[in-house]
């Protein structure tokens, strides 16, 4: 079965985000369909619901990831894809990153980071540069940004990469293992909004790549190299791995499904 479906696109000609649905395809091109399932949040990001064949939820504004922990409670074997926006997750959304953390669901959240809520026309998000002016805030955002990746490694998180949406290949390579490793998989996919917040727009030259990273105080560093503005330098790739238990297999009842390999109905 192919992941395309006929539902016309209506992102802005250009938009990151396309690249980012092709590098979805891409990683998930040899998974087993029936074992996907995925979440979206309402914005931009969200409408990659339409346009992936893939059985789900369109969910909540900010609340795509408990959404996605109750699918895996549901079948812990299913491969669950949870997609937000950086408004959606890091505002609304912030408490359930942080025990996503914690409880380590065998999930994948994508968050298409554009630092600017944009469906809702360019307010600043909890990454957005201080002193981003939009006609929402037209004296200037006045708080610096938060780290994401630092507070997903100070809440436990066992996988955190970042991508850059307009390297594909390379999104597509870390997608893949996101899925692949066993616990909850954060990716942070830095994407241009072209019509908001467009300053902070172009960040590709600051990018380097990585080698996938297990140790903790050099993942430390590398959350430390980027504040989310347009200085410094932005390490792309796996930035953090570590094996811990997961939420199924802290709870036998769960740990029973995933022995039998069915759901609570017995499929
Ligand atoms: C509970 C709730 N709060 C707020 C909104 C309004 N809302 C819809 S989309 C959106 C912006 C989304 O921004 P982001 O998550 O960054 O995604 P983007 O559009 O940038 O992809 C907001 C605030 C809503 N629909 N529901
Ligand atoms: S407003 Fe920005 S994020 Fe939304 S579709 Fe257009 S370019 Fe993409």
């Amino acid at each position: 079965m192919t992941l395309n479906t006929t539902q016309p696109i209506t992102w802005c000609p250009g938009c990151p985000n396309f690249m980012i649905l092709e590098s979805v395809k891409k990683a998930l091109s040899k998974s087993e369909q029936k074992k996907l399932c995925m979440v979206t949040d309402i914005g931009c990001h969200g409408k990659i619901f339409d346009y992936l064949n893939i059985s789900g939820i369109y969910g909540l504004h900010g609340r795509a990831l408990p959404t996605a922990m109750g699918i895996t409670l549901g079948n812990p074997n299913l491969n669950v894809l949870a997609f937000m926006g950086d408004g959606a997750i890091y505002s609304e959304g912030i408490a359930h990153f942080i025990h996503a953390g914690r409880f380590n669901p065998n999930l994948t959240l994508i968050v298409h980071d554009n630092q600017s809520f944009s469906l809702t026309t360019g307010q600043p998000t909890p990454t957005s540069q201080q002193g981003y002016k939009s006609k929402a805030i037209p004296m200037g955002e006045p708080d610096k940004p938060m780290n994401p990746i630092k507070l997903a490694l100070a809440s436990g998180t066992g996988f955190i990469a970042r991508c850059n949406a307009k390297d594909p290949k390379h999104t597509a390579e870390v997608l893949r293992k996101a899925v692949k490793h066993k616990g909850f998989s954060f990716v942070e996919i830095i994407q241009d909004c072209l019509i908001f917040n467009k300053e902070i727009n172009d960040k590709d030259k600051l990018m380097y790549n990585v080698k996938d990273n297990k140790n903790k105080k050099m993942a430390e560093r590398m959350a430390d190299k980027w504040d989310y503005t347009k200085k410094g330098k932005i390490p792309i790739g796996v930035l953090y791995q570590e094996k811990k238990p997961t939420l199924t297999d802290k709870w036998p009842q769960l740990k029973n499904l995933e022995k039998k390999g069915v759901g609570w109905k017995g499929k």
